[in-house]
């Protein structure tokens, strides 16, 4: 590792963190989120900036978002939005081409991941050196918040199959708080065919075929306040003809 310059504004070891943050009427919690991450980077003194990728949101996300980067300065918030809503796999795709860092970290922008993570999945990455640290709800700490018992089952029962059925080798295969090589995002978002909620899955299962090193670090989820919740007998349906797709092809 290079060695540290030791200033309070930055570590000076190299490295910097890209963090992708797609939305998709995310009006009144982008504030939040946003100030959150640049509070928790900013103690922690690690470089970093944050990638807006909103898909024409009908709620004003876009222009929520354009008053941040002048708060914030155009160096720490990037705007890459989409004319339409085009799905969050794209929108991943999309925003690696204009991260700058060599780490990427992926989250949803409705405050169910908490930026207050970011520095253990930073510790976690350097310690094992890994490819990719996932935020897992099922071992340790983790847990989730203000699901209700169908919900919880929903994610249950989708991580057991898969489990059962692909052996992944990681405790939680739908969540999206996660932290990238850039390289290696590269290279898996390229091979994953699946949209929708099997994408994250897909990720990870693929990670270990390419023998990708994953570590992981225990989150609290937390439903989100704000907004509408998406998940419905469709997300399921497609889920599950995903992992069977992913089952038959890997
Ligand atoms: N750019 C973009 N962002 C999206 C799209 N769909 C969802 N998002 C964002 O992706 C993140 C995850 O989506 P969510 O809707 O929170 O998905 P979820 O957490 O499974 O479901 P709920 O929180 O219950 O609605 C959020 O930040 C959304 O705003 C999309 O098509 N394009
Ligand atoms: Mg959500």
């Amino acid at each position: 590792m290079a060695s540290r310059k030791g200033s309070q504004q930055s570590r000076g070891d190299g490295d910097k963190y890209s963090v992708l943050l797609p939305t998709y009427n995310e009006r009144e919690n982008l504030p939040l989120i946003v100030w959150l991450l640049v509070k928790y980077f900013g103690e922690s003194g690690y470089e970093y900036e944050i990638i807006v990728i909103d898909d024409g949101s009908p709620d004003g996300t876009l222009e929520v978002a354009e008053q941040l980067q002048k708060i914030y300065g155009e160096d720490k918030i990037l705007l890459r939005p989409r004319a339409k809503k085009l799905g969050l796999g794209t929108a991943y795709i999309h925003g690696i081409k204009h991260a700058r860092g060599n780490y990427v970290f992926i989250m949803d922008a409705d405050l169910s991941h908490h930026p207050k993570f970011i520095p253990e999945f930073i510790k976690k990455q350097r310690e094992g050196g890994y490819d990719l640290v996932s935020g897992t709800r099922y071992r340790g700490d983790g847990g989730v918040y203000g699901w209700d018992l169908r919900r919880k089952l929903i994610s249950r029962g989708a991580n057991y199959v898969t489990q059962v059925l692909l052996r992944p080798g990681a405790s939680d295969l739908t969540g999206s708080f996660r932290l990238y090589k850039k390289e290696v995002l590269e290279s898996l978002v390229e091979r994953c065919v699946s949209k929708g909620y099997v994408f994250q899955m897909e990720m990870i299962v693929r990670a270990r075929q390419l023998n990708y090193t994953i570590g992981e670090v225990p989150i609290s989820f937390v439903d989100r306040v704000y907004g509408e919740s998406k998940l419905g007998g469709n997300e399921i349906v497609s889920f599950l003809k995903g992992l069977l797709t992913l089952f038959a092809t890997t």
